[in-house]
């Protein structure tokens, strides 16, 4: 049979394909309004992301956080807290062996360690024992002066910043 042309188009072929719809819950009543999946999981995928990864967030921006009622509150990076060096110091009466002990013992020292920092002490007039937060310098320092004393030796010990 021959069809004749009618004027109207045929079996709705010029008509955009449906679909997809339901992916926003077959509601789409104009473009004005934002998406309901952007503004549940927040803006689309760049679309400058490599394939292959997952899609990057754009930069925190605090307005569209806030407008998402999400937390944005800013703090600043919490700072190193400062160090403090435990010193002793060089006298005639404390014997090599004791200091070396205390090394060990306190400062955590290997024997070797604790000999060449005791050497440089009796050379020099003073050294370095260990770096640490004030709280703990100030303990090790005390710690120094009550196993001196206990022993009846002229030990002595301070803290000094970093
Ligand atoms: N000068 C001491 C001596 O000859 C040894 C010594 C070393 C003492 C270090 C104190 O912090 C010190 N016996």
């Amino acid at each position: 049979m021959q069809s004749v042309p009618t004027g109207i188009p045929a079996a709705r072929s010029d008509r955009r394909p449906i679909e997809g719809r339901g992916v926003r819950g077959g509601c789409d009543r104009g473009s004005s309004r934002r998406p309901v999946l952007e503004a549940v999981a927040g803006p689309p995928a760049d679309p400058s992301d490599p394939p292959g990864r997952p899609p990057s967030r754009r930069p925190a921006d605090p307005a569209r956080d806030e407008e998402r009622g999400l937390a944005t509150k800013q703090r600043p990076k919490a700072d190193r807290p400062p160090r403090f060096k435990v010193l002793l110091f060089n006298d005639d009466y404390t014997p090599m062996e004791f200091v070396v002990q205390v090394l060990e013992q306190l400062f955590g020292k290997s024997p070797s360690a604790a000999t060449q920092i005791m050497l440089q002490i009796h050379r020099s007039g003073i050294g370095v024992a260990g770096v640490y937060v004030l709280e703990v310098a100030e303990t090790k320092s005390t710690m120094v002066h009550r196993m001196a004393e206990e022993r009846g030796y002229p030990l002595r010990s301070g803290v000094e910043k970093e």
